[in-house]
């Protein structure tokens, strides 16, 4: 994956919007997403076949528009669809572990706040760090106290060499300062996925971003 790929980063499961989340997500690719995750998981969440079933059906529409395809935590999904990465939390699968099982080329995403954090995904070959929360969400359940933008200072003053994107609250009017603060990418979920026009939405963030 290119770093560039990581600029404008949608994540959404079915329960992330009252749309339809293949409209969503065509409209977000319309105004300029850079990358997506398909994140299906709380209340309501789909499973199994159905789960699968969505995910190809948005995999189809990144694939007509060359946008990479990620798949959180569910590994044995991401290597069913042949998706182009993986995304996992900390309580998730080891990337190690994920290195075994995937092929080579899968791009490996890690949760990772703390500097501990960050270098582990850094030593175990991660190709980027998602960190945050950021700002306050109410979209993941037990998110933690967000970090700030300074959270994402704090780790390239220490040293993290890998790409990390930013994620929690962030908006158009926050975006920016993650980008400023050192980031290569701002990843969300509700300022696309419940925006009234999300085709806007991802172009107005697009707009402050570059
Ligand atoms: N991980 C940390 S915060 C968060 C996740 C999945 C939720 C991001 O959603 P939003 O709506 O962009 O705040
Ligand atoms: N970062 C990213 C990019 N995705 C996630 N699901 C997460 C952190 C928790
Ligand atoms: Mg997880």
């Amino acid at each position: 994956m290119n770093k560039e790929d990581l600029l404008l980063y949608f994540i959404m499961g079915s329960n992330n919007t009252s749309g339809h989340p293949s409209e969503v997500l065509e409209k977000a690719i319309k105004g300029g997403i850079t990358c997506f995750q398909f994140r299906e998981k709380g209340v309501g969440a789909l499973e199994g076949k159905e789960k699968e079933k969505l995910g190809r059906e948005l995999q189809s529409i990144c694939k007509n528009h060359q946008i990479p395809f990620i798949v959180n935590d569910d590994t044995e999904l991401a290597i069913l669809l042949e998706a182009d990465g993986i995304h996992v939390g900390q309580d998730d699968e080891p990337v190690e572990d994920i290195k075994k099982k995937c092929p080579s080329s899968m791009i490996i995403g890690v949760s990772a706040k703390t500097l501990k954090e960050a270098k582990e995904a850094e030593r175990q070959g991660a190709d980027y760090i998602g960190t945050g929360p950021m700002f306050a969400t109410s979209t993941k359940e037990d998110a933690e106290a967000p970090i700030g933008s300074q959270g994402i200072q704090t780790l390239r003053k220490q040293g993290i060499k890998l790409p990390i994107v930013g994620i929690g609250g962030i908006n158009k009017s926050n975006a920016k300062e993650v980008i400023d603060a050192g980031a290569e990418g701002v990843s969300l979920i509700s300022a696309i996925s419940q925006a009234s026009d999300p085709e806007k939405a991802a172009s107005e963030l697009k707009n402050r971003l570059t």
